[in-house]
């Protein structure tokens, strides 16, 4: 699958772009039945998830690691494929996949902030829009209420704002862009909220500001995340600067990613488990 002309465009000038029902309801079916998997101490390395304040899950990282649907998932024609277009050529490699629970009542906050400012300080070397970027996955319907992901259009043109480290806000530390500096992109540019049906995909880049409300809402707001950096952009070093980070935050073995000729969720959903 390949993005048009007018989908490179606004990836250019908005910082994202947004495809809606990729990924179809037995695939997302799939997808959801590994995220509760992957929740629980029976996935392979649980020690790569996080937790909220009061205990629940916040993230599973490197969920490819433990679950072949989401291990195909990254290597999916319909996500390497326009990632390939936007990063310039088949030599990309997964930086770091994580999986945000949000779940219903409880998922807290993601504050405003640039992923880049986390991956410079994983050694990611150049934070350009066409090096490194994100692919979000929707596992749930997802409405204003259930905490989309939010994006500031065009903020990606700033590159990267000097951060704040906030330890405070959430369980999970985070360098985070300064209020008025949201303020400011806000009001010029709004906001943009992903809402829609699960199975839809948008790929936004490692400098867009972006964050999340809590969900307060009865049903839960799970996002797969995938973040695709090229090979010659890979870290020189080993081992994040973050002061808080878990060996799963960042893949310090880069290996070129091969794209499958052809989707292989759609069989695997068939089958009913990927195992
Ligand atoms: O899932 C969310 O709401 C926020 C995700 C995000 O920005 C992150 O994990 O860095």
């Amino acid at each position: 699958m390949r993005l048009s002309d007018d989908q490179l465009r606004q990836y250019d000038e908005r910082g994202y772009v947004v495809l809606t029902g990729l990924f179809s309801d037995e695939e997302v079916t799939l997808l959801r039945e590994e995220a509760d998997l992957l929740q629980t101490e029976q996935r392979g390395h649980p020690e790569a998830n996080t937790y909220e304040k009061n205990g629940r899950i916040r993230a599973a990282w490197a969920m490819e690691i433990d679950s072949p649907a989401y291990a195909a998932a990254c290597r999916d024609p319909r996500v390497l494929e326009p990632v390939g277009q936007l990063l310039g050529g088949p030599e990309i490699y997964l930086l770091q996949s994580r999986l945000n629970y949000k779940v219903a009542f409880e998922g807290d906050v993601f504050q405003w902030h640039q992923d880049y400012a986390s991956w410079e300080q994983d050694g990611v070397p150049d934070g350009d829009d066409h090096k490194v970027l994100t692919v979000l996955i929707m596992l749930d319907d997802t409405d204003e209420a259930n905490g989309p992901l939010r994006f500031v259009p065009g903020s990606h043109k700033e590159g990267l704002i000097r951060p704040e480290y906030d330890e405070a806000t959430t369980s999970y530390a985070l360098h985070v862009v300064p209020d008025p500096a949201v303020s400011r992109l806000a009001l010029a540019n709004g906001v943009f909220a992903n809402v829609g049906p699960a199975g839809t995909v948008a790929i936004f880049s490692g400098n867009l500001v972006h964050g999340s409300t809590a969900n307060r809402s009865a049903h839960g707001r799970r996002n797969a995340y995938f973040a695709f950096n090229r090979l010659d952009n890979a870290p020189t070093i080993t081992q994040s600067r973050r002061k808080t980070a878990n060996a799963y935050i960042a893949n310090y073995d880069p290996k070129p990613l091969a794209v499958l000729d052809e989707p292989v969720l759609p069989g695997l959903a068939a089958a009913g488990r990927s195992r």
